[in-house]
């Protein structure tokens, strides 16, 4: 089945509360929606988030790259040359939403085109995951309230703090308060999003030692090459490469050069297809991996969801998908419910997704 356009939908959806962190803050979900039509006439869908501060991507550039660029470069393919796609959008470098969204929106296509679920398609090994939420810059009380809340409304047993304020000692304080609020039956971990030094990583999990981290996440920049290697080579908890380990050849290059242990993989940046390359050389080079979260909606949690679930190595952490519970609304006719701390795979065709074409024409921005 032949593609016969692309269109890239910018919408807005705001958040109920901002999310804060050391490398930046979201306060809407300014986000392109990607439609891929085929000649059937199948519409597969994903969505693109524009991460200024972490790969470049602007909401108005994502859109331009996809109808100046993108676009063109796909329509007249058949939904199986996702590899003939993928070689004609790395012509243009960086962009990784942007094709990410592309490559996804083809899959839902193939999906639905199949009749097949694109878990089942990548892998089909489990039917949902746990989920981990992300605890983001507040006061500490605030932020251990919050956790209440997670565990107390959607059952949810896994925590991500965001850390990289200074002194190191504010962000160590919180997580001890959760430890102490929640003594053993929670897991935690930290993600510094390169805000910290090599030292004062290295400062801050020495005063965390007896707090039983399971990940310590970007806490210094890849480019402090040494630094960090010293840091990763002190440290007793696998420690993640997210931003700084996109490709194949990032994760290579941290892991052989002893700067990160574990990876983030995110559909929202490398689609399944990248994905599926991550996930692999994951497997080859004995590398725990954590489905993570591009601050995403409904839809590209659903996508995360749908790549996770297919393969032992991603299913196995608890996921980050509850980035969404912030938003004051969203796209989908039917929204992804958290319960017991899981998140199910949407049956049916594809992603499993619909839009609700009522709340697309009241957040698109194009018209
Ligand atoms: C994360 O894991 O870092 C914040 C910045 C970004 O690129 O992703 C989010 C979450
Ligand atoms: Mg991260």
């Amino acid at each position: 089945t032949r593609i016969t356009a692309l269109e890239a939908i910018p919408f807005a959806i705001p958040y109920a509360k901002p999310l804060k962190f050391a490398s930046g803050e979201v306060h809407a979900a300014e986000h392109v929606l990607i439609r891929v039509h085929t000649e059937d006439g199948v519409i597969g869908v994903a969505e693109a988030p524009p991460r200024p501060f972490t790969y470049g991507e602007t909401q108005a550039g994502i859109v331009a790259v996809v109808d100046s660029l993108f676009a063109p470069q796909v329509t007249g393919l058949h939904l199986t040359q996702r590899e003939v796609a993928r070689a004609r959008l790395d012509r243009t470098v960086g962009n990784p939403t942007a094709k990410a969204a592309i490559d996804m929106a083809m899959w839902d296509a193939f999906g639905k085109t199949t009749g097949l679920n694109v878990t089942d398609l990548l892998g089909g090994y489990t039917d949902r995951l746990r989920v981990s939420h992300m605890l983001g810059f507040d006061e500490p009380a605030n932020m251990v309230a919050e956790a209440e809340r997670m565990v107390a409304t959607y059952g949810i047993r896994t925590f991500k703090v965001k850390v990289g304020r200074r002194p190191v000692e504010l962000d160590v304080a919180v997580v001890r308060a959760l430890r102490e609020a929640f003594g053993d039956a929670v897991e935690l971990y930290v993600d510094g999003n390169r805000g910290w030094t090599p030292a004062e990583s290295l400062r801050a999990m020495r005063q965390l030692a007896d707090v039983d981290l399971i990940f310590a996440e970007e806490l210094c920049p890849a480019d402090d090459v040494l630094g960090r290697r010293w840091l990763v080579g002190n440290l007793d908890v696998p420690f993640i490469a997210d931003e700084s380990a996109v490709t194949p050849a990032d994760i290579t290059r941290e892991v052989l050069g002893g700067s990160a242990t574990a990876i983030s993989i995110k559909t929202a940046r490398t689609g399944f297809t990248g994905s599926q390359r991550a996930h692999h050389l994951a497997e080859g080079l004995g590398l725990e991996v954590v489905m993570g979260n591009q601050i995403d909606g409904q839809l590209g949690t659903a996508c995360t969801i749908a790549f996770g679930a297919a393969h032992q190595r991603t299913s196995h952490r608890a996921a980050e998908l509850s980035n969404f519970l912030d938003m004051t609304d969203d796209l989908l006719t039917e929204p992804l419910r958290i319960r017991d701390g899981e998140l199910r795979v949407r049956p049916g065709a594809g992603i499993g997704v619909e839009i609700d074409p009522d709340k697309l024409a009241h957040y698109r921005q194009d018209s």
